[in-house]
């Protein structure tokens, strides 16, 4: 029984196919049906499990002295201030025997002299060599290893092979690149000895979502040659010729054109173009399918192709069979790559590629492999999980199975589960001690963003290359600079605040920015913040102005337009601290509506969001304690806000807001998976006495599977006893509690009773009415509607719209009311005040959104006519 992995992955890539924007492993998990869920054994929660700490980034920027070198070169020593002048030219030397200058056009970026010039003789000369020199010399003995040498009698530069010549002139264009070489004119005296550490490094693009444009793969893989990557593994999931459908069939003209141009950039370039196959979903293990596969191969091989890889990822069936799969890959090795004898060795993904579900045991696919798989074979890893740090530990236990060192594919910064955010943070999470035995390479599977994702790769290339010297912070700050030499400042603000996943791999982000609650306001904290908020929403314009990488912007516009939004609401959000503190209500009140999301703008946001660790939860909790301030300020009553409590850490967030917001279209979700003991809950203010509870579980419709199945509804006074209110609920999304006799209580909660269930938990809705208020009655139009209870719930927060009039009973003894609304652009509203026999007492119409109101004499009714949103009327009485 192989299936259950399948099964979760299959549903979740499916549902990704669809190419929605908010996709989560929540989401997507949840498609499953209820007889799909019975029929496999895979424990859903357990691919969950992926929810981590997010961990401090770790390292710091380097003064380089103006000598930036990507990656970090192993060994690396200036002879002193000493320089050499090269503004007469530069003259390749070749050795005697050899004719041609084969390394002109990667030298493109120096003042090449031609050989006919007169001033040829007094050019500086450059030697570049590979092969027999080299061991003298003492260049490793590794592919891509060199020498690199300035001194006055000329440059120097020895490779263990071609790559590694290739490789000495790409650390040669960083140096003249350099800004202290005075416009190329003058050469530091330098001796860099230089190899990788991992043989392969580079990049899966085996992402699910749009494939990469064929103007940004050439982009990107001149980026790897810059970098000194080898890799290029061409697997998107959504490319239909190399997965199912069509895996069997010919590539159209232009794609088979196209493939061949990438195949000439990568040569160029010194990349191994790995082309990959992902048959598994529908391959027949027969001789004809067999041959379907080589007759591929061969047309990619005429193509140029001499790298293979055939993925068994999220896959169900018989492809997942593992003796099958390695029959397939040993004749494959013996009969194609070895026949053909240019051909490197095979690569494959298994269908158990992450510890989460690889079967450990001697007789699980990974053992097979390393028991009959081709010794030549590499093989992937994900790590612990599907997107996971890179470990001694997990390479340790995968090793001992194949019995190789794996090949990681990493799954950062893939961005097919989170697809509203863009990663830009640094890379993290990979063991600086790792070498060669641990792993033979890593390659990144990075974002539907290619370049967008080429911060990301910069420092992978850092890293694979020399893993010792890799300092995350300082690499990413050169990352930046490269990406954007002249708007780098902004794109760092807009970067920094653009890393973490939410609910996926956890990033670190914001960490230089300090957010806080209106209740620890102090004038430091204040500036400093709205500083970084200006920043915030500068970045934007100065991006536009400074980034000319038409591809790279193209890519982040959505996400920038979103950040510019983002940095206002959050400078306003700090203003409007301010006038709250300077006491001029009418005025807080104003601005406060004003600098509140529309509907239309939260799901903007939603969209394209960046700053979800510290910049837009700073916005969120700045205006709601803005709001009860406020409240209170004006009520001279706590306002009833609630604050999600529970089991989960993200009930403390505000996440759980979502079901706290009077909107059962938005949903709160744990993030994890649940399990027994579990239960998710409110804090009330204080005490009180409650006269109903009403949640909805789930997400936005009954079939879905994230809600408490079995369940009890309890209320307690101090926290720790609790006294049941519903219990043993089965399969009940809609909870309600009604009183006989209002119950007294400050903490309620929905607790998880004794289930299978091990998917995440969700809550669209969580509604606490107390017994007080309840004796108000209303009227006119909207009085079908509960929506007006939320204009006397005590919270300011939830609004009640109203579209034409609501009437309300003035209780005994009311002298006032102060009304807190919104009022469309250039709209009014007017309050009508009625007696007992309905006679008209007064009528007062108002154009601003907070005004206080005296109860007319004799009047029992009040009326409120106009378009409006409102948030709070607050009674005064005597
Ligand atoms: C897929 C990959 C996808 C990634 C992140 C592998 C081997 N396969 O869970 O195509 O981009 O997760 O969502 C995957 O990682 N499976």
């Amino acid at each position: 029984m192989r299936k259950y992995v399948a099964v979760g992955s299959k549903i979740l890539r499916t549902y990704m196919k669809q190419k929605r924007l908010f996709v989560t492993f929540a989401v997507g998990l949840c498609t499953l049906t209820a007889a799909q869920a019975q029929d496999n054994e895979f424990d859903l929660g357990s691919q969950r499990s992926e929810v981590q700490l997010v961990n401090p980034v770790p390292g710091k920027k380097m003064d380089h002295h103006g000598l930036v070198i990507n990656p970090t070169p192993r060994y690396m020593k200036l002879a002193g201030e000493k320089t050499v002048d090269i503004s007469g030219g530069i003259r390749t030397v070749v050795p005697k025997h050899d004719s041609e200058r084969p390394y002109d056009d990667d030298l493109d970026f120096l003042p090449l002299l031609n050989v006919r010039s007169p001033h040829y003789k007094q050019g500086f000369p450059l030697r570049a060599a590979y092969g027999k020199m080299p061991s003298v010399n003492g260049v490793e003995n590794v592919p891509g290893a060199y020498i690199l040498q300035i001194t006055p009698s000329g440059i120097d530069i020895s490779g263990f092979d071609d790559t590694g010549v290739f490789y000495a002139i790409q650390t040669l264009r960083q140096i003249m690149e350099n800004p202290s070489v005075e416009g190329g004119k003058k050469l530091p005296c330098i001796k860099i000895m230089d190899a990788p550490v991992f043989p392969y490094r580079g990049v899966v693009e085996g992402f699910y979502g749009t494939p990469w444009s064929h103007a940004v793969r050439l982009s990107l893989i001149d980026f790897y040659g810059r970098y000194k990557l080898n890799t290029y593994i061409y697997g998107p999931k959504d490319d239909p010729y190399h997965s199912s459908p069509n895996w069997r069939l010919p590539y159209p003209e232009r794609e088979q054109k196209n493939i061949k141009e990438l195949v000439d950039a990568c040569k160029r370039n010194r990349v191994d173009f790995v082309w990959a196959i992902h048959p598994g979903k529908d391959i027949k293990w027969n001789e004809e399918d067999y041959q379907n596969l080589v007759r591929k191969f061969d047309l990619m091989y005429a193509d140029g192709v001499r790298s293979f890889a055939i993925f068994f990822d999220d896959i169900e069936g018989e492809g997942t069979n593992p003796d099958r799969q390695v029959e397939l890959l040993n004749r494959l090795t013996k009969e194609f790559v070895k026949a053909k004898g240019d051909v490197s060795p095979l690569i494959i993904c298994p269908t158990d590629y992450s510890r989460l579900w690889a079967k450990p045991g001697e007789d699980g696919p990974l053992s097979i492999y390393g028991r009959t798989l081709d010794p030549s074979v590499r093989v992937f890893w994900t790590g612990d999980v599907v997107c996971s740090d890179v470990t001694k530990s997990t390479l340790d236990w995968v090793d001992s199975r194949i019995k190789r060192p794996a090949l990681f594919w990493w799954n950062y910064a893939v961005t097919d589960y989170v697809r509203n955010l863009i990663l830009q943070g640094p890379v993290y999470g990979l063991d600086t001690s790792l070498t060669d035995r641990d792993m033979c390479g890593l390659v990144s599977n990075p974002m539907e963003h290619g370049e967008a994702s080429k911060l990301s790769l910069y420092s992978v290339a850092d890293y694979t290359w020399n893993p010792k010297d890799y300092n995350p912070i300082d690499s990413w700050e050169r990352g930046l600079e490269v990406m954007m030499p002249r708007a780098k400042e902004a794109y760092r603000t807009f970067a920094i605040h653009s890393a973490d996943t939410e609910t996926g791999y956890r990033r670190d982000e914001s960490w230089e920015t300090e957010t806080f609650r209106l209740a620890d306001y102090t004038k430091e904290k204040r500036d400093r913040l709205y500083e970084e908020f200006e920043r915030v929403a500068k970045a934007p314009a100065e991006i536009e102005a400074g980034c000319t990488d038409t591809l790279l912007i193209k890519e982040l516009r959505p996400w920038l337009t979103e950040f510019g939004k983002l940095g206002e609401r959050g400078r306003k959000a700090i203003e409007l601290m301010d006038l709250y503190r300077s006491g001029d209500a009418a005025a807080f009140w104003k601005a406060y509506v004003q600098n509140r999301m529309t509907p239309a703008e939260e799901k903007a946001y939603e969209t394209h969001k960046s700053g979800t660790m510290k910049l837009q939860p700073f916005y969120a909790c700045a205006m709601a304690d803005l709001a009860d301030a406020f409240y209170e300020q004006q009520s001279g009553e706590k306002a009833f806000t609630l604050h999600g409590i529970g089991t989960y850490r993200s009930l403390a967030t505000t996440q759980s807001r979502l079901m706290l917001d009077g909107d059962s279209t938005t949903f709160y979700t744990s993030g994890e998976s649940q399990k027994a003991g579990d239960w998710m809950g409110v804090a009330l203010p204080e005490a009180m006495a409650v006269r109903e509870v009403h949640i909805l579980q789930g997400r936005n419709s009954k079939d879905d599977c994230d809600f408490y199945d079995h369940a009890a509804l309890e209320c307690s006074v101090d926290g720790k006893t609790w006294q049941p209110l519903l219990s043993d609920m089965r399969s009940r999304y809609d909870v309600l509690w009604k009183a006989v006799e209002p119950v007294e209580m400050r903490y309620i909660r929905l607790r998880r009773l004794d289930s299978e269930r091990t998917n995440w938990a969700s809550i669209r809705s969580f509604v606490v009415t107390p017994a007080a208020g309840a004796s108000l009655a209303f009227g006119g139009d909207a009085a079908a509607s509960d929506g007006v209870l939320l204009a006397f719930d005590h919270r300011p927060c939830t609004a009640f719209k109203n579209t034409g009039a609501v009437s309300f009973e003035v209780p005994h003894g009311t002298t006032s009311y102060t009304f807190l609304l919104s009022l469309p652009e250039g709209g009014s509203v007017s309050l009508r005040q009625y007696d007992r026999r309905n006679r008209l007492k007064a009528e007062t119409s108002y154009s601003e959104p907070f005004f206080a109101a005296a109860v007319a004499k004799g009047a029992a009714r009040i009326e409120l006519v106009g378009k409006s949103e409102v948030y709070e009327i607050i009674p005064k009485r005597k």
